[in-house]
């Protein structure tokens, strides 16, 4: 093997899109995926490339400092793609606490170990730190975008975490010379999303014929991107992104939450079989999240003009894919929705 990258969170949502596209197309590297399988990570994500002979996986916690000084001794970590963290808004508002832990303290202990093992040797080596739009706080509907220049204005404790993780990581690139680049990304959707996320738990709930929980009016605005196309995009940035710099990856592609919702539920009918407005009833207003920031939407120029990155798909096409993808693997909603998951859901929802 010419050189081991490490993946962290490699068995979660975006983390596994990223694992195979990372296996596949660069067989000569070491692919290290290294989660706790926390709710979130999940072994079938990565099913198609658990034998390939250039994957390997490490069950740990990043906020494990001495396992972390271990697994870069051990392999000889030269590269590092660090998505694992805790990723859901509403978790982070019933508790903060463990978003502080595995966010920041856990971004630290990579950071830390990275920088410890590449001292003196920096030369090809790189720490891609993946961080979200959230950290910059919410737009007006108004047309303006996120650049890379926003100033951080976070606002759940889970961008608020975010938020310090990057810092840190800038932190080490200016203190330590540590090589770094981070990259902020919008909304993704797509396959293997843990369904508590909007899209995910929407088409899992009109399947269900279970009622669909609109926040306050359903008017928030979020700029969806394709999974598969913010894999791609990391494979550019990661390569070929300049180090220290910061990278903002987004679909062009905004829609308040309301009219998203109405395309699921024209997509589910339609590919369940079902009369047109069918599931139109599940629709249900209820109270809105504390702090809703009110719309995201991302300017990727930078990363279109440096690096030629484009997304890819059609949100029209993306969807159907996505919608698709989720009534044909019901036993992998069904698997991740059963246990601690069915637990969750009740306490946020009640009842159904
Ligand atoms: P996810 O919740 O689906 O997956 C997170 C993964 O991290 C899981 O596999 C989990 O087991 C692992 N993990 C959690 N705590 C850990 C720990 N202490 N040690 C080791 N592993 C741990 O999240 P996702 O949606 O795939 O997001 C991945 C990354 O991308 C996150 O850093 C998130 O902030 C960022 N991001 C997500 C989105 C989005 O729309 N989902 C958008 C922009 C940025
Ligand atoms: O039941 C719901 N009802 C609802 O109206 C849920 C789960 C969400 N919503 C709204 C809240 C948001 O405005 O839908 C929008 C999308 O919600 P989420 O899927 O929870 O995503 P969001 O809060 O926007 O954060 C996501 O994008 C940025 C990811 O979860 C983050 O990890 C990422 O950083």
């Amino acid at each position: 093997m010419k050189r081991t990258i490490l993946i962290t969170g490699g068995a979660g949502f975006i983390g596994s899109h990223v694992v195979r596209l990372f296996v596949g197309k660069y067989p000569d590297c070491r692919i290290v995926c290294l989660d706790k399988l926390t709710y979130a990570g999940n072994p079938a994500n990565l099913a198609d490339v658990a034998q390939a002979p250039n994957f390997v996986f490490v069950k740990a916690d990043i906020c494990d400092l001495e396992r972390m000084r271990a697994v870069f001794r051990e392999y000889d970590v030269e590269g590092v793609i660090h998505l694992a963290a805790e990723s859901h808004v509403d978790r982070s508002i019933r508790d903060p606490f463990t978003f502080a832990r595995t966010n920041v303290l856990g971004t630290l202990s990579l950071l830390q170990a990275a920088s410890e093992h590449w001292a003196g040797k920096t030369e090809g080596k790189r720490f891609h730190h993946i961080s979200t739009d959230e950290v910059y706080g919410a737009l007006q509907a108004d047309g303006t975008f996120f650049t890379e220049a926003t100033r951080y204005d976070p606002h759940s404790p889970y961008s608020a975490s975010k938020a310090s993780s990057d810092h840190f990581v800038r932190a080490f690139h200016d203190t330590y010379g540590l090589p770094t680049v981070v990259s902020n990304c919008s909304n993704n959707y797509g396959p293997y999303q843990f369904p508590e996320k909007l899209i995910p738990l929407f088409i899992n709930n009109i399947r269900l014929g279970r009622p669909l929980p609109v926040y306050g009016r359903g008017e928030n605005v979020r700029d969806w991107l394709y999974v598969e196309d913010h894999a791609r995009a990391i494979d550019a940035i990661f390569h070929r992104g300049r180090i220290g710099e910061t990278y903002n990856i987004g679909g062009c592609n905004e829609w308040r939450n309301i009219d998203l919702v109405r395309v699921l539920v024209r997509t589910a009918d339609r590919l369940l079989g079902n009369p047109e407005g069918h599931s139109e009833h599940l629709i249900t207003f209820v109270a809105d999240r504390a702090g809703h920031d009110l719309r995201y939407a991302i300017d990727a120029r930078k990363l279109r003009e440096e690096l030629g990155w484009e997304p890819s798909l059609q949100f029209e096409e993306g969807i159907e894919k996505t919608v698709r993808w989720y009534l044909d693997n019901r036993k992998w909603t069904d698997d991740v929705t059963s246990g601690e998951y069915a637990n969750y859901y009740e306490q946020m929802y009640g009842r159904r």
